[in-house]
């Protein structure tokens, strides 16, 4: 059957569609349809206008601020005095421009973390600026940081978190709902337009704690009639995270996926029916949308910290990711069908540190000067590409490349499922690359070549793809200069495991211990809460640091402890109070560091 006379038939059972053969954002397919009519109607969901405008954003930044900066903290848990909080150099005009300069659009704040802090005068609670000596409690991080943002031509988002470890009413549902709703109230009529909300989904809460059932429908109706202009991400239902924390897209990457957030009974239902949730690694292929009853556009968003952690702690200034890494994990997010959403932590002044703002320079230089010398001609003439049509392009004389960037025209849908691109050298035509989806923007690389021509084929699609521009690229290679920092100071090789359970370990002579390191296995559950006891003599005890590994599921990176003060000890013992997952892992003696230094 035609897809116009299908698209006709659902019309009235679709919801949201666009013109005749669009479906804006979700389309609820009717029972009717075989798996192919489906297969070929999902090229026809489009996004709204708000999510075409924030995928073209391609590079936004994220600033990881509050609380945490000032105790070293990934994850604070509400009982921090307001007083701690007190950057003595405050300057957000330096993160902007900064930011501005090195390419990025956008700038996401976290106006409340996981602690409850909040970083403006809000009058639902004390625990907030107002009650910190910065600006004897008149400052207002969220005004300044937007007034920047305007003065750059930045767009503006929030970060509010869900989970509230302060809040008093957390947990009692509806008096927390409303509390939220009043911060986001405030959030979205004090300062300007707003373009993105992200509601981070981590809830470190025990089998114990407090449980919160969150009226998302009221939260969502509230950005949508406040901001009609903004993203809702990560528990809002516009834009998706890609499921991990190290700046690692899909190599197809669908925005057309019968995922939602799992804010209600019937989706989370859906969700384990069809076996997926953000982290799977299939969530658009056929196969999905055939067993789909509805599916949405919700692209992929990649968050990831320039530094192992979200929060600035000096003790990481030498772990800044190299100007090589940046480079991956742009061509990981943008050059795969993704925003990108680099975190940058102001320190305790209140700016972003030299070692940063001189790697942002970089990056935002290298990515520049890259594509910014096209070496191809005429790739910006839209093509209508069906299965198995090719294209041609010329390559300036004499020009090395070792990229290619495609992009289709997402307004139309995306449906390109395979693709290939070769290269003209000496007459011969030379597999260069292959992929699968293009989506809003696809980069590939491949070795130093100096073709011709390059060539295109659109091997498969959903049905007819509108390929909007084709570029190709020469990208510096660059020297890695990665320092990995030590998981531990003293060698393993004379430790004796004297007993499983709690892990306990004879270091074989006494050590000024100053902290330990403990690295998650992808292979087990990773421990979530622990007790960390050392002995001279393997018989008296005593517990000397014990609390959490903060946001260890969602970034499964080397966990470093450091005591207040060394201690001397030869044996030490590691207990599991809890795993991330509820269980209570074991835990072996590898994954253990001692640190002296
Ligand atoms: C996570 C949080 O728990 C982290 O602290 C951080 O904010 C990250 C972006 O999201 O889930």
């Amino acid at each position: 059957m035609h897809c116009g006379l299908i698209a006709m038939m659902i019309l009235t059972t679709a919801c949201n569609q666009r013109a005749n053969t669009y479906f804006e954002k979700e389309l609820t397919f009717p029972t009717l349809l075989t798996s192919d009519q489906k297969v070929k109607l999902s090229a026809y969901v489009v996004p709204t206008p708000r999510q075409l405008e924030w995928q073209q954003l391609e590079l936004t930044a994220f600033i990881h601020f509050g609380m945490n900066t000032f105790t070293g903290r990934e994850w604070g848990d509400g009982s921090e005095d307001p007083k701690l909080f007190n950057p003595t150099n405050f300057d957000a005009e330096q993160w902007v421009s900064t930011l501005q300069g090195a390419g990025f659009k956008m700038l996401i704040l976290t106006a409340k973390h996981h602690d409850g802090f909040c970083l403006w005068p809000t009058r639902t609670t004390r625990h907030s600026v107002a009650s910190s000596p910065w600006q004897n409690g008149h400052g207002d991080v969220v005004k300044e940081v937007k007034e920047a943002c305007d003065k750059y031509n930045m767009k503006f988002g929030v970060y509010l978190s869900p989970w509230d470890r302060n809040a008093e009413s957390y947990g009692d549902s509806p008096r927390y709902n409303a509390m939220l709703v009043e911060q986001l109230t405030e959030l979205l009529t004090n300062y300007g337009e707003i373009h993105e909300v992200w509601f981070d989904g981590a809830n470190g809460e025990g089998p114990n704690g407090r449980v919160q059932e969150y009226d998302w429908g009221r939260f969502y109706h509230v950005i949508d009639s406040l901001q009609p202009s903004a993203v809702k991400a990560i528990m809002g239902n516009d834009v998706r995270w890609v499921g991990n924390e190290r700046g690692l897209g899909r190599e197809t990457e669908w925005s057309v996926t019968p995922l939602q957030p799992d804010i209600n009974e019937a989706i989370i239902n859906e969700n384990i029916r069809l076996n997926i949730s953000p982290t799977a690694e299939d969530l658009g292929s056929r196969q999905l949308i055939e067993e789909a009853k509805t599916i949405y556009w919700y692209p992929s968003e990649v968050d990831v910290s320039i530094r192992p952690g979200w929060f600035y702690h000096p003790e990481q200034d030498h772990q800044v990711k190299t100007l090589q890494e940046l480079v991956d994990i742009y061509y990981q997010s943008v050059g795969m069908n993704s925003v990108l959403l680099l975190n940058i932590p102001p320190d305790t002044r209140g700016r972003l540190h030299e070692v940063d703002v001189e790697r942002l320079r970089q990056f935002g230089a290298y990515i520049n000067t890259t594509f910014q010398n096209e070496k191809i001609t005429d790739g910006e003439d839209g093509w209508k590409a069906r299965a198995g049509a090719s294209k041609e392009f010329n390559v300036l004389p004499g020009e090395t490349i070792n990229t290619v960037m495609l992009q289709e025209d997402i307004s139309k849908g995306q449906g390109v499922e395979e693709f290939m691109v070769e290269g003209l050298i000496e007459d011969q035509w030379v597999a260069l690359a292959e992929g699968t989806t293009i989506g809003y923007k696809r980069l590939v690389q491949f070795d130093d070549v100096s073709p011709s021509m390059i060539r295109l084929t659109i091997s498969k699609t959903r049905d007819i793809a509108n390929i909007a521009k084709v570029g190709a690229y020469y990208a510096p290679l660059l020297e890695d200069n990665r320092r990995e920092r030590k998981l531990s100071d003293i060698s393993a090789d004379a430790w004796q495991m004297t007993k499983e359970f709690p892990l306990t370990v004879d270091l074989g002579e006494s050590y000024s211990i100053k902290g330990f390191t403990y690295s998650p296995e992808e292979s087990r559950e990773s421990i979530f809460t622990y007790r960390f006891r050392v002995s001279e003599n393997g018989t008296d005890w005593k517990e000397i640091s014990g609390g959490e590994f903060s946001n260890i599921k969602n970034n499964p990176i080397p966990q470093r402890i450091s005591f207040d003060e060394a201690i001397n000890a030869r044996y030490i013992q590691v207990e599991t109070v809890s795993g991330v997952d509820g269980g209570t892992p074991s835990i072996d003696m590898k994954q253990i560091g001692i640190l002296t230094n």
